[in-house]
């Protein structure tokens, strides 16, 4: 087995980035090579909340021109990003910048869909929570818009820089699978659903396997990168909670994982789908994972109610430190509320604050009077709905959760982690914080043939590359 170098781009709900993984499987070493980080920054237009994806494409790739001129030996790239957001083109053409998940475009679709298709059934044909913006929903929205006729193909975010980088339209799996269009039994398109909806099955792309290689860059591309030839581009678990999931240094028979971003993904790693009564009234999914493995998981709100709320206190030009806020949320003694972080009102931009501040008032509870209270209801409440998803995770999978790993941004934050394990009276196990990155280059790595074997082996090299912080349950 040789060592190689990979380059994989991350692009997340707030910022993307590009890193280069150097894998040597034989000695067991796993390095990262941060190269270029941007922020993603939505815009509204007049037909709603985009994302600015042309914006992103340049800055990637100025990001992978950066990793070929200090890594010339990087064999290939890997895109992921967020689920469900997608594009839709004619030909070669992007027909406008995709929506934003959190537009709030989707109420009416979320009924013309359930009015065709219950949701029980829905559930059962593709075992995926309801989430308002699944991209089936999305969908009937375009469609009710007039859109989607006019469109020959849809891409999902990482697919479509894929196509912009090689000319190849696919879809990969495990993102697809956030869609609500895939059986969530065969893994195939549900071309009968897509059917009833009204939707077109044409405009769908080839589904391909993480590890599929797209092929080589397109010409003028690669010049624009300074790519050597035979550069290729890989598929990954594009859905970057597949990939992250990937990099979770956990035994799947005895662990929960949480990958904390903007989202709170809490979850077991199964075999099989669960597709019951009881998965769908907690509203568990089933999504497609490396290897064909299930991600069975509750999205939780996430650190975008405190990086949401930040944003809402800094509107007026003010700058807030966070590490300094969440220390200051530490020392507070009093006693904050505890709310419903599910609750779909924190989905939307905006005032945050007021909106939990609402929530209380709605209760007759005391509503939070600082920042720092603020910051650590908001604490508290994640860490509550963590620990209550991990529990129900296991109850309703069999699996007997010992251990909770924290990855990705929200490792870094100990006050959630410690909260986190007193509250489900759980160890928690932090880090790493690039899981997500990390699982984008194994995946790479694997097909390149600078590493081999099944994802025990692939996390055996991360448990090997990063030691986690250990949090005990207090008492
Ligand atoms: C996290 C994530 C999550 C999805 C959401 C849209 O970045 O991909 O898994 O549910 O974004």
């Amino acid at each position: 087995m040789t060592a190689g170098a990979v380059a994989a781009v991350d692009l997340g709900a707030t910022s993307g980035r590009v890193v280069v993984g150097h894998v040597d499987q034989a000695a067991g070493t796993l390095g990262l090579d941060h190269v270029a980080r941007f922020p993603n920054r939505p815009v509204r237009l007049a037909s709603g909340l985009h994302w600015d994806l042309t914006g992103l494409y340049r800055d990637l790739t100025r990001g992978l021109a950066d990793a070929f001129r200090r890594e010339p030996g990087v064999a290939s790239i890997g895109v992921d990003s967020w689920a469900v957001d997608y594009a839709l083109l004619r030909g070669d053409r992007v027909l406008g910048e995709p929506f934003h998940y959190r537009d709030e475009r989707n109420q009416a679709a979320v009924e013309a869909v359930h009015a065709r298709v219950p949701f029980e059934e829905l559930y059962r044909r593709n075992g995926l929570q309801f989430l308002p913006f699944n991209t089936v929903y999305q969908l009937a929205a375009e469609r009710a818009a007039g859109c989607l006729g006019l469109a020959d193909s849809l891409l999902l975010i990482p697919d479509l820089v894929g196509f912009q980088l090689t000319g190849a339209k696919v879809a990969e799996r495990t993102n697809a699978s956030t869609t609500g269009l895939l059986d969530v039994e065969t893994g195939g398109w549900d071309h009968e659903l897509v059917e009833r909806l009204g939707l077109e099955a044409s405009v769908l792309p080839r589904l391909v396997s993480p590890g599929a290689s797209l092929g080589g860059l397109r010409p003028g591309v690669a010049a624009e990168l300074g790519a050597p030839a035979g550069v290729q581009v890989v598929a990954v678990g594009s859905h970057d909670t597949a990939s992250a999931v990937v990099a979770v240094p956990m035994r799947p028979e005895s662990a929960s994982y949480i990958s904390c971003g903007t989202w709170g993904l809490v979850g077991v790693e199964l075999e099989r789908p669960v597709t019951t009564d009881a998965a769908r009234e907690a509203n568990f999914t089933n999504e497609g994972g490396v290897d064909g493995r299930v991600r069975f998981l509750h999205n939780v709100m996430g650190l975008w109610l405190l990086s949401e709320s930040v944003r809402w206190w800094e509107r007026d030009g003010s700058s807030i430190d966070l590490p300094e806020l969440l220390a200051q949320a530490a020392a507070v003694t009093t006693a904050v509320p505890v709310f419903d972080a599910n609750d779909p009102r924190f989905l939307a931009p905006g005032d945050l604050p007021g909106r939990i501040a609402e929530w209380c008032a709605e209760r007759g509870v005391a509503a939070p009077r600082s920042r720092a209270e603020f910051a650590r209801s908001i604490v508290e409440s994640l860490a509550e709905a963590f620990a209550s998803a991990v529990h129900t995770a296991s109850a309703l999978s069999g699996v007997g959760v010992e251990t909770i790993h924290i990855v990705g941004g929200g490792a870094l934050n100990a006050l959630l982690c410690q909260r986190t394990a007193d509250r489900s009276g759980l160890p928690v196990l932090a880090g790493p914080v690039e899981a997500t990155a990390i699982g984008n280059v194994l995946v790479q790595a694997r097909s390149a043939g600078f590493a081999e074997g099944g994802l025990e082996a692939l996390r055996s090299l991360v448990a090997r590359a990063f030691s986690p912080m250990r949090h005990d349950p207090a008492g």
